[in-house]
């Protein structure tokens, strides 16, 4: 009986206690000027990250070929906070919409890396945008 009632902890917990996380959007933090932090998450299915604004004039911005098909996009509004939750599983890669020429990125990678090579693929070319900190996204992608 015991175990029973273990085991059924287990299951509600397993379904219903998802978790949370912060990236704090930043004009400078510990990856340099501009960018996110932490900037690579890796996340199970069903968590949400909240994305802090705590300098001004940053947003998070979901890049509609950079994630899993099916996934949700979002998108942040200038100096505010959003929540998103992660239900499809896959590499997302986001953006701060006023700074991408300056590399203001983020990668979460939500349960596995199905579509991993497809993101690197389209990073190559978002790279070309990007006017500094052009290596940023691939050592980013480099720590999956
Ligand atoms: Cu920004």
């Amino acid at each position: 009986m015991k175990i029973y009632n273990f085991l059924i902890l287990f299951l509600f917990s397993n379904f219903y206690f998802s978790a949370d996380y912060e990236v704090r959007m930043l004009n400078s933090g510990p990856g340099g000027i501009m960018v996110f932090d932490p900037p690579v998450m890796k996340i199970k299915k069903g968590d949400t990250i909240h994305f802090k604004s705590v300098d001004m004039a940053h947003n998070s911005e979901s890049i509609s070929n950079m994630m899993p098909k099916g996934g949700d996009t979002w998108m942040g509004a200038m100096s505010e906070d959003i929540s998103v939750t992660f239900n499809t599983e896959g590499v997302y890669v986001y953006r701060c919409t006023p700074h991408i020429m300056m590399a203001m990125v983020g990668v979460i990678q939500v349960g596995n890396s199905n579509n991993l090579e497809q993101v690197k693929a389209q990073a190559s070319q978002l790279k070309n945008s990007f006017v500094t900190n052009k290596d940023r996204l691939d050592k980013y992608l480099s720590e999956l």
